[in-house]
């Protein structure tokens, strides 16, 4: 089935350096679905929560602060074993061990900064617990695109 959701964030950084729609564009070539965008700013709590498995970690200050310090862009993206896929098309979590040609091996330089959030595909669950986080069901839409059929099989 090509219907899994994933949850996917344009980070503070990404949107004042002008990549929110590089960002988008990489993901809906791929012929990923777009089901549901927000631009938005996150308040302290939902900071909190959605980074509350690094809660013990040195940087979560730090990270808590990033996240918070200007407009993000949350998106529901849905496709074919999307969450695996767009962490491919992320690269590394340090983008100096990113490929080039990935989205913070093509855009990032710094490990607190690095440009795009995507669910954990090895933390099973994560991408429906973080799509609730941010959306309720009724702001995601269920529709097709037209060139599904020339995407899959
Ligand atoms: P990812 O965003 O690739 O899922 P993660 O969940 O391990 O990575 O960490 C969340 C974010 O925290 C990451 O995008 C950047 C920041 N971060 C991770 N490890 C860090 C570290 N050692 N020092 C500073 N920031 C770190
Ligand atoms: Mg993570």
């Amino acid at each position: 089935h090509h219907d899994e959701r994933t949850f996917v964030m344009a980070k503070p950084d990404a949107v004042q350096r002008g990549l929110t729609g590089e960002i988008i564009t990489r993901l809906e070539e791929r012929g990923l679905k777009l089901v549901g965008a927000k631009f938005m700013q996150i308040d302290q709590e939902l900071a909190e929560a959605h980074y509350g498995e690094h809660e013990d970690k040195p940087f979560f200050d730090e990270l808590v602060e990033f996240i918070t310090s200007g407009p993000v862009m949350a998106m529901v993206w849905e496709g074919g074993d999307a969450t695996r896929q767009v962490r491919q098309m992320m690269g590394a979590t340090d983008p100096a061990d990113a490929a080039p040609g990935t989205i913070r091996g093509d855009y990032g330089l710094d490990l607190g900064q690095n440009i795009i959030h995507g669910s954990d595909h090895e933390d099973e669950g994560a991408n429906e617990r973080e799509i609730e986080l941010f959306f309720d069901e009724d702001e995601l839409v269920d529709y097709s695109r037209s060139d599904e059929p020339w995407v899959y099989e």
